[in-house]
C-alpha cells in the first residue's frame, strides 16, 4: 500500500507540474485522470464498501465486487447483497471469524448483511450442492 500511496503522489505531483508548464487547458484532464488513479487503488474499504452475491437460477453462484468477479479484496466492513434466485439453493459464506447463511434454501429474493471481512480465504457456497461444485472462494488481503 505505502507503494501505491508513493506512485499516486508521484502522478499528482508530475500532474501539478504538467499544469503549471501548459497553462490553464490542462485543468481538465487532470481532474480525471487523478480521480481515475483513485478508483483503481481501491480507497481503504472501510466505510461503505459492498458485494454483490448471486446465486441460482441455475446451480451457479457468485460474488461480484464492481461488477466482476471478486477475486481479491480489502479486509473491511461490507454489505453483502445477495441476490437468492431460486428456493432450491441457499447462500453461505464462509471465512477468517465469519460463518454467515444470508439466505436459508427456501427464500427465494434479495437480502443483505453485513460481514466484516478479515484477511484469508473466504468460501461462498450453496450448502445442499457445494459437494457438486456449486461454491467458489476470493481472497480477502
Ligand atoms: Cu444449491
Amino acid at each position: 500500500m505505502p507503494r501505491i500511496a508513493a506512485a499516486v503522489l508521484a502522478v499528482t505531483f508530475a500532474l501539478a507540474l504538467a499544469a503549471c508548464g501548459g497553462g490553464s487547458s490542462s485543468s481538465s484532464d487532470q481532474s480525471t485522470t487523478v480521480e481515475e488513479t483513485s478508483g483503481t487503488s481501491g480507497g481503504d474499504a472501510s466505510t461503505s464498501a459492498e458485494l454483490d452475491g448471486e446465486v441460482g437460477p441455475g446451480f451457479e453462484i457468485e460474488v461480484k465486487q464492481h461488477g466482476e468477479d471478486a477475486e481479491s479484496v480489502s479486509a473491511g466492513t461490507y454489505t453483502l447483497k445477495v441476490e437468492d434466485k431460486s428456493n432450491i439453493h441457499n447462500f453461505h459464506l464462509i471465512g477468517p471469524g465469519l460463518d454467515k447463511v444470508v439466505t436459508e434454501v427456501p427464500f427465494k429474493g434479495e437480502k443483505t448483511a453485513t460481514v466484516t471481512l478479515k484477511k484469508g480465504t473466504y468460501t461462498y457456497q450453496c450448502d445442499p450442492h457445494a459437494s457438486g461444485g456449486m461454491k467458489g472462494t476470493f481472497e480477502v488481503t
